[in-house]
Parts: C-alpha cells; structure tokens; sequence
C-alpha cells in the first residue's frame, strides 16, 4: 500500500468490525453497508469527495487502517455503530484523532443515537447524529451551524454539557436518496450465507425503512413505514445487475411482505423485464398471503425469512408479537406450495420463559418442519422495550455490550439459568437437524454441482475466519473497552435518561 497523503478527501465513512465471539461473529456472509452507502452518495451527489472502508469484510488490521487515515487526511469521519461495535469504535475515534487532529469525528446508527452523552464523554467523538444520517452529514460537510443542524448532538464549548438540537423531520420518500454508493466498497468481497442463496455474485437491495411492529425485544419496534418507489428499486437491481453481474439479491427491510403493493409493483416489474434475478426477503407471519407468495415466487423469490420467536402463546404475548401459531402453519404451508423455502428465527431466555416454553418453541419448529431453524439467545437491545423493562427490575446482568449478540443470556429470568437456556439451545439444534427429515432435506438441496462448489467455499471461509479471528491482529479489534475512553465527565447514563433517549430514538423514527 502507498502511504504518502493525498488532497484531503471530505468525508470518510467506516463500517467497524463485528464483534468476534468464539461462537459467534465469524464471517458467515456479509453485504454491504447500506446505511453508510446511502449516506455516501447522498454526499457524493453534492460533489463531495467520498470515501468508504468496510474493516469488517476487508478484515482489515490496525496497521493498515491507520495508514488509509493518513492517506485520506478526511476532514470528516463518520462511524456506524450498532450495540457490539460501542468499544471498538471508541477505539477508533481516539486512534483516527492522534492520526489526524484536524478532523471531526460523527457516529451514528441504532446504538450511538441512543447514547450521545456517554459516546460524547470520549473526546474524540464531536458528533453524533440521531436518525438518518444522509441530511445531517450533508449539513456538517456544508459548514452550516451546528446549533442549527438538526437530529445532532454535541458538546458545548466549555465541553461541559451535550446539546441534543431538535429531530430532523422523517423522510418518507426513500427516493429522495439517491442509490447507495455501492461503487465505494469492494463487492467482489461479499457474499451471503451458505444456505440463502441460488446464484452469485449477490448483494442487497432496500425497498423500506421502520417496521409498525411492536415486538418488545427489536430497536425496529414503532418506527414509521416508509419507502422507495418499486420502480426505483427496480432501477437499481437493473444497475447493480448490469455494473455488478448480480444475480441474487437479498432484500434487507425489516419486514419486506408489510408493504404488499409495493412487492406487487416490483414484482410485477421484475417479472415484464424476465430480470433474471433471485432474491430473499423477510415476511412476517401475519403480513402474508398466497398471492404474494405466489407473486414473490414467479419474480425470483426462493426463500423468506420468518421471525417466529416462540411456539408459546403466553410467551408471544409478553414479547408483543401475538401472531397465531395458525397463521404461521399456514405461511410454511403456502411458501412450501410454491417452492419457497422458509428460514425461520425463535428466541429463547425471553422474559417469562420457562422449560415448558422453550419445549413448545422447539416442537413447534418441528411440527412446522422449517427449513431452516435459527435460534438465538434473548437480547435486551438498548432503546427496546426489553430493555427498559428488565433494567427497571434489576435482570439485566451486565451492559458490556461486546457481548450482546444474542449467543448468551444476560436477561435475569426466575425460572431458569444461564446453563438453562445454553444447555437448551444446544440440545435444541440438534434435536432438529438431526432427523432424517431434515438431513434428508438438507442433501436434497445440494443439486447443481454449483451449490457443492459453493458449499465447499463457505466451508474453507468458514474454517479461513476462524483462523483470522485468533490472530492477534484481528482479535486486538475487540480488545478495547467502552468505559476506558470516557475522559470527559457527564452525568451518567441511568434508567430514566436511557428512557428519555430511547424516547428521543423512536421520535426521530416514529411519524408525526
Ligand atoms: C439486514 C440486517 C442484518 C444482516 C446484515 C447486517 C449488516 N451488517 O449489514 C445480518 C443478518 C448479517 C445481521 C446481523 C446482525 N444483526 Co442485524 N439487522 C439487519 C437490519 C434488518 C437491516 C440493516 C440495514 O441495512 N438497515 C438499513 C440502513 C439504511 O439503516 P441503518 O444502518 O440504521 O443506517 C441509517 C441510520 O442508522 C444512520 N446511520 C447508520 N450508521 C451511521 C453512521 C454515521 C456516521 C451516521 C452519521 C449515521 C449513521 O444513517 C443511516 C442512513 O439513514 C437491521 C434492522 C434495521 N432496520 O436497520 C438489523 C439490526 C441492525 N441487526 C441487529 C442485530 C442484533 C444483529 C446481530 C447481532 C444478530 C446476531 N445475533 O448475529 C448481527 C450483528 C451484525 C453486525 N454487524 O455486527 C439489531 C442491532 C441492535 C443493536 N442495538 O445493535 C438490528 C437493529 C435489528 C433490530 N431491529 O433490533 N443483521
Ligand atoms: S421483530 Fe420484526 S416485526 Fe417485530 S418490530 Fe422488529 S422488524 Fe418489526
């Protein structure tokens, strides 16, 4: 790599890297970085020079990083972060700053908007930015000020106190963004998961923003609906197809089915054009219907992903998710009907759980017969309801949040352990993969020598991320903790002002 610095870019955006748990966090698939690919071109259609580093997929180590910050020069830094990522981007900031002193340093994303005053007790950080990041990043690059830049957060002048300024007003219209600056990443360095995909090379595409659940456990819970016209969406799988050879498309709303005459529209598109794409998507188990399965199927559609969570009506109940267990037999049924098949996601450890209720989630999983069963670990996501109603009765048993990738329990439950439910996950993944039923399935879809040769490359990917998350270059990433780069003192974080910002959260996604 050339070091030597060149003319100062403007905006330099950083997707950090996944928290790496022995179990978890392996590079398994990973796609682009859309809300920072969005922001990107959002800037770049206003002439500024732009540039993006995706340290996850490039498993990029320190040394190297460091040397495209000196390169770059940027004048202002923008860093995504979700909770897992909070040390590590402290991390980032404080080294970004040494480097360079002269920039700005902003981050946002679901946790930062969260948590302006402790991610402004580090130094380093200047901004952060609440909701959408394209409006407020395009008034930063402008110089406008900062009093008057809405949805930002910021220190005073003395650095004694954080000034939350007023929310930025929803954008409804996605197509007011442009297409994300897909060009900016490597997409040769993506892929998806071994079992989600039909063809390559694939990437994802957006159709829809929020989700009007109210699901007690998801930072998507209550936020406003809001979308790109099909014909945009179609737009841009026709350019990612046409610059990019893409063939697969995985669909990344939070519920892509709850917009049904959107998917009618795009279908329908998709299906004039004969685009020769296949695609997944997630549904929701009431937001479904034999016309849109048949639909999605005849535009490409091979598989949806469900959010089931529980095969326990009480439990549904508590987590606000009360869909019938009815409605979901009837999803797999349909989806079954027309070749398409189903990924389903439960969670277990939830508030309430009991032995009784994780055997019905697992049962019910069977009885469905899903085709693919993802079960994780009970998640307090701060800003969720969850959240607030389990720091309020004293079950959260810690908020390191490197460890909140729903792999371990850190919700306190009376009725079962921590062993409990990690003893239960693990017999449960193998009492369902392990009937003929399913092995039977599972050998049934390796049919074309390219899956065999696609497999085979997940497998060596797989074992080659292993390795690469226990060199000491990689691990050191995540070696950081949050609370060793507060070296400005704020009052602290309690209960109610985590509520206030989990208010301050939802109002900058919610609708008028
Ligand atoms: C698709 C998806 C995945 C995919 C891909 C993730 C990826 N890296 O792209 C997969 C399946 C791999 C995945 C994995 C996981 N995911 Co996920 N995922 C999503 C989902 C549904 C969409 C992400 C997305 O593309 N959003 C669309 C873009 C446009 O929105 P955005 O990223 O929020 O960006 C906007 C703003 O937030 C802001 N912004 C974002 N970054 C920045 C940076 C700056 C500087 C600024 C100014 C602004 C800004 O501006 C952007 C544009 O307006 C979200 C839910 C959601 N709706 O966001 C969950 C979500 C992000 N995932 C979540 C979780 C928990 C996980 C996992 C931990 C699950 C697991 N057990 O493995 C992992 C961790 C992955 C990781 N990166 O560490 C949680 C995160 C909760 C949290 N508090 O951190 C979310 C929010 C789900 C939820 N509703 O609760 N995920
Ligand atoms: S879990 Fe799914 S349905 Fe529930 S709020 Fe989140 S995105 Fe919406």
């Amino acid at each position: 790599m050339t070091e030597g610095i060149q003319n100062q870019i403007d905006l330099l955006l950083v997707y950090p890297p996944w928290t790496v748990l022995s179990s978890r966090g392996i590079l398994a698939n990973a796609l682009p970085p859309q809300g920072i690919l969005s922001i990107a071109a959002h800037a770049e259609r206003e002439g500024y020079n732009v540039k993006v580093i995706d340290i996850h997929v490039e498993r990029m180590d320190k040394q190297t990083f460091y040397s495209l910050i000196k390169k770059y020069n940027p004048r202002l830094v923008g860093i995504s972060v979700l909770s897992q990522m909070v040390a590590v981007t402290h991390a980032l900031a404080k080294e970004i700053k040494m480097i360079s002193n002269n920039c700005k340093i902003m981050v946002g994303g679901v946790h930062a908007e969260l948590f302006p005053e402790t991610m402004l007790q580090n130094s380093s950080i200047d901004y952060v930015i609440r909701g959408d990041g394209e409006g407020p990043t395009l008034k930063l690059l402008q110089g406008q000020e900062l009093c008057k830049i809405e949805s930002l957060s910021y220190r005073n002048i003395s650095n004694t106190k954080v000034i939350h300024n007023v929310n930025q007003k929803i954008v409804m219209d996605l197509d007011e963004y442009p297409i994300p600056a897909y060009h900016l990443v490597k997409m040769d360095k993506y892929f998806p998961s071994a079992t989600s995909y039909k063809n390559l090379p694939a990437t994802n595409v957006i159709m829809t923003r929020g989700c009007p659940g109210k699901c007690t456990f998801c930072n998507s819970a209550n936020t406003v609906l809001r979308s790109h016209s099909p014909r945009r969406v179609f737009e841009m799988i026709k350019t990612l197809r046409s610059n990019y050879g893409i063939r697969q498309i995985q669909f990344y709303d939070d519920t892509f089915t709850v917009n049904k005459k959107g998917v009618y529209e795009l279908c329908n598109l998709l299906i004039e054009d004969k685009t020769d794409i296949t695609f997944t998507c997630y549904a929701r188990g009431d937001c479904w219907s034999e016309d849109i399965a048949k639909i999605l199927k005849k535009a490409g559609c091979h598989q949806v992903l469900v959010g089931i969570e529980t095969g326990s009506e009480k439990i549904a109940k508590v987590i606000r998710k009360p869909i019938r267990k009815e409605k979901y037999k009837r999803l797999v049924d349909i989806a079954h009907k027309y070749n398409i098949e189903v990924r389903a996601g439960f969670i277990i450890g939830n508030m309430e759980e009991t032995f009784e209720t994780m055997d019905e989630t697992l049962q019910f999983a069977i009885d469905l017969e899903v085709d693919f069963f993802q079960l994780n670990i009970n998640t307090p996501y701060p800003g969720t309801q969850l959240f607030i109603d389990a720091d309020r009765e004293g079950r959260i048993k810690h908020k390191n949040f490197k460890l909140y990738g729903q792999s371990l329990p850190i919700v306190e439950l009376d009725d079962l352990s921590a062993d409990d439910i990690l003893n239960f996950s693990k017999k449960a993944f193998r009492k369902f993969y392990m009937r003929p039923v399913q092995i039977f399935k599972q050998l049934k879809r390796i049919r074309k020598l390219e899956h065999i040769k696609n497999l085979i490359s997940a497998f060596n990917l797989l074992i080659a991320n292993a390795k690469i998350n226990k060199e000491p270059e990689w691990a050191d990433w995540n070696s950081a903790n949050e609370e060793d780069f507060y070296d400005l003192e704020f009052h602290g974080n309690d209960v109610s002002q985590v509520k206030e910002f989990a208010n301050l959260n939802y109002k900058v996604r919610e609708s008028a």
